[in-house]
């Protein structure tokens, strides 16, 4: 078991490696994949970024699963199963499963790559009545197998992708991911889907570029997860946090400028790379999607959107789609 688990870090470092590797010697504009903030410490780092009161999106996401989580039960077929993709804390799902549990048992099968987070998400939710939770730590394609592979006949499947990490996929990889959870789904099977809308950019890039530095920590961190885990030699104070709004993609991108022209070695990636001055390496992109954008996509990943519910301070929407 711990050579299993040695091999998994070993291998999931060499990943990374090669990640790094092809995203910072890259012709043209440089790149890091977002999934690596997500360390620990940059986990953490988003939990703070939750509760900015410059960053709307996690609690507007709460407020409307608390404000509508028995209309969004009343919309849902039985019996049912329920799976989350990326279950975080699950303090965001009580309200929801806490609703369909009081008309039946419910098998909730949350999937993540860390352990610790499902270890939380378990600890979270224990105490809810007539609920059996069965963690599954792997990818989300693969994990969702695994539960539609493990459903009785008979039974429905409801997806939870709450929180708006659709809008983390690169353009019209958003949909093409819809369309592979879609395949792994039977007809009348359901997806509840948290997605970020459009708004002003007074209210936008302070969301992502807030005073007190935490959105900038969560960014610097991945320089730092490089040196920690690469033996990289970033100097973090040679570059700074930039959020700015793509008007072509509606996305806001985070960014990390070279503040000087400067060389970074990165041993464990067999790299030398060169930045000259004002260079970035584009780290994030969080896409905000218009209402009735989010109904094409539905359509175009093999869906029906049969339900939206909008929060009034911060526009954010739940989205319920039913596979056709
Ligand atoms: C996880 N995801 C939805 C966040 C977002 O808003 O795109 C990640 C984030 N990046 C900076 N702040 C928050």
């Amino acid at each position: 078991m711990l050579v299993e688990h040695l091999e998994t870090i070993n291998s999931s470092v060499a990943q990374f490696a090669a990640d790094v590797h092809a995203g910072l010697d890259r012709p043209g504009q440089k790149e890091l994949p977002s999934k690596y903030l997500y360390d620990s410490i940059g986990s953490t780092l988003f939990e703070a970024i939750s509760l900015l009161p410059e960053y709307g999106l996690t609690r507007a996401d709460e407020r409307i699963l608390r404000r509508h989580a028995s209309d969004i039960a009343e919309l849902l077929p039985s019996p049912l199963i329920v799976s989350e993709l990326g279950s975080g804390s699950g303090k965001k799902t009580r309200c929801i499963l806490e609703a369909l549990c009081k008309r039946e048992a419910i098998s909730y099968y949350p999937i993540e790559i860390s352990a610790t987070a499902l270890a939380s998400c378990e600890r979270e939710l224990a105490g809810i009545d007539c609920i059996s939770i069965v963690g599954i730590e792997r990818e989300y394609v693969d994990g969702l197998r695994e539960v539609a592979n493990r459903r009785a006949p008979g039974a429905h499947l409801l997806i939870l992708f709450l929180g708006s990490t659709i809008g983390n996929f690169d353009a019209g990889a958003d949909q093409r991911f819809l369309q592979r959870i879609r395949d792994i789904l039977l007809p009348g099977d359901s997806l509840l889907l948290g997605a970020d809308l459009l708004k002003p950019l007074s209210q936008l890039i302070p969301a992502y570029d807030d005073p007190i530095g935490i959105t900038a920590a969560f960014n610097l961190n991945l320089l730092a997860r490089i040196n920690r885990e690469l033996d990289a030699d970033f100097n973090l104070r040679q570059f700074e946090h930039v959020a700015r709004f793509n008007e072509d993609t509606n996305s806001v991108e985070m960014h990390l400028r070279s503040k000087e022209s400067q060389t970074v070695t990165i041993p464990r990636a067999e790299l030398m790379v060169r930045f000259s001055h004002g260079e970035t390496i584009w780290t994030e992109s969080s896409h905000k999607y218009s209402e009735s954008e989010i109904s094409i996509l539905a359509g175009a990943s093999g869906f029906r959107c049969e339900a939206q519910w909008t929060d009034v301070e911060w526009c954010f929407a739940e989205n319920l789609f039913i596979a056709v």
